[in-house]
């Protein structure tokens, strides 16, 4: 394949870094035939039941460059770290955990506003007009696939792309160009014989090297998931309110990964360990106010508070009895029945008599069962 001038690549990748991406590289804009494959037959599984837009139509257009534009060339994959430093001391109250991910502004708002800078300054080194498409995670491109063929990272076993330079901790967004440029090797590295994120994964959800159930994860369950949890899962997403980074914590790439200086990625409020209870005090107003640009909206109030509640239940920590007691009374069903589930694990005297007058008032079904369920939970503990 012929560049356009000698070095446009390298002025391609230098215009990334400028626009404050952390790797760049370029893969061709030829189809992701397994991966394409291999997401076809994760669908038909029912891996990634759930995602109700995670159609097969929307799978072959994420693995089709060519379908995503016209006269489509080559792939620019761009890496973005959000690697920005440890959590506040935890102090005694009962605090959940937010993927790394979600802790500052929104990604999406971030990198889009490079990702526009990024492409305004292609027409320079290509010497003419070109035609350009950007996606961040919204749109259907196949993210990690780019990656791994440009050479950004290589698929750790729990599908995570895992560069050597900055781990798994990195976003990724693509620009699809009709600029002819030298593509890239992919990484020759693999994970070998490392089955960590395998073993550590609580519920089970990575069921093979390079497959994830959808259906189990723990950031499924808790960002995209509307209705309840599986009862099942409950005890296992632990204290996670928001996302999931266990498969990723305990990577030892990632152990050595670059940090990032990154502002809008650094810590809000306190959402690395958020104090739990005052989370289901939030109405509608208050919600939209703490999350403003941050990912963590896309929970919605009613997701955010009931997996506060399943948090609440997992520490068990009796003084979070007031909280729950009084989201009994929430104007969402769903955060009432696993208010209910909570109570149920905690137990104790005022839990039972919480959970007694709640059964005394409550219309919903569902939630009735749940607490005749924890009601005897509570009395056989
Ligand atoms: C749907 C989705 C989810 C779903 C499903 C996860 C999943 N594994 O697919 C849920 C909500 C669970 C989720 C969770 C997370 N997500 Co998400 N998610 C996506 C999204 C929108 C699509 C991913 C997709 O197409 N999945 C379909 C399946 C089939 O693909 P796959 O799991 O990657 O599997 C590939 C491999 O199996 C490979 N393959 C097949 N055979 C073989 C054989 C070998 C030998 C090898 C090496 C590979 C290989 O082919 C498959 C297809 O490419 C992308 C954004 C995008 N537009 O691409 C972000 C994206 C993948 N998510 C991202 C992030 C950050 C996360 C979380 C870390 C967030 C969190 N902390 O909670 C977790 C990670 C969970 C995990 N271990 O995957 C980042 C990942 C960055 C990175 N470094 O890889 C992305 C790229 C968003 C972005 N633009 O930055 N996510």
């Amino acid at each position: 394949m012929q560049a356009t001038h000698a070095n446009a690549e390298r002025a391609v990748k230098r215009l990334a870094l400028d626009c404050g991406f952390d790797i760049a590289r370029i893969t061709t804009a030829d189809a992701f035939s397994r991966d394409e494959a291999a997401a076809l037959k994760r669908i038909r599984d029912g891996h990634m039941d759930g995602l109700s837009w995670y159609t097969e139509e929307r799978v072959r257009r994420a693995n089709r460059p060519q379908s995503l534009l016209e006269g489509a060339k080559s792939v620019i994959s761009l890496a973005l770290s959000y690697n920005t430093g440890e959590p506040n001391a935890p102090d005694s109250q009962p605090r959940g955990k937010i993927a790394r991910y979600a802790w500052g502004d929104d990604y999406h708002d971030v990198i889009k506003a490079r990702l526009r800078e990024f492409a305004d300054g292609l027409p320079a080194i290509a010497g003419r007009a070109v035609s350009t498409r950007v996606f961040v995670d919204d749109g259907p491109m196949n993210d990690r696939a780019a990656a791994a063929r440009a050479g950004v990272g290589w698929f750790g076993k729990n599908t995570n792309i895992l560069t050597p330079s900055h781990g798994s901790w990195v976003f990724l967004a693509q620009v699809i160009t009709d600029i002819a440029l030298e593509p890239d090797a992919p990484l020759k590295k693999t994970c070998g014989d490392c089955v960590l994120c395998i073993d550590a994964c609580p519920t089970g959800a990575i069921v093979a090297p390079y497959v994830v159930d959808n259906t189990r994860c723990i950031s499924y369950l808790t960002i995209e998931l509307r209705g309840a949890i599986p009862r099942e899962l409950r005890p296992l997403v632990g204290d996670w309110v928001f996302g999931c980074d266990i498969c990723q914590d305990v990577c030892p790439v990632n152990r050595k990964a670059t940090g990032s200086l990154e502002a809008a990625f650094k810590q809000r409020h306190d959402f690395a360990a958020p104090a739990l209870t005052p989370l289901l005090d939030l109405d509608a107003a208050g919600f939209s106010a703490r999350f403003r640009r941050s990912p963590i909206k896309r929970a919605k109030r009613v997701g955010l508070q009931r997996n506060v509640c399943v948090a609440l239940g997992n520490i068990g920590d009796p003084v979070a009895v007031p909280a729950l007691a009084n989201a009994l009374h929430s104007d969402s069903d769903i955060v009432r029945l696993h208010a209910a589930w909570a109570l149920g694990r905690i137990g104790g005297n005022d839990a039972e008599t919480a959970l007694r007058s709640a059964l005394d008032e409550e219309t919903d079904a569902e939630v009735i069962d749940e607490i005749r369920l924890a009601l005897e939970e509570a009395e056989a503990s």
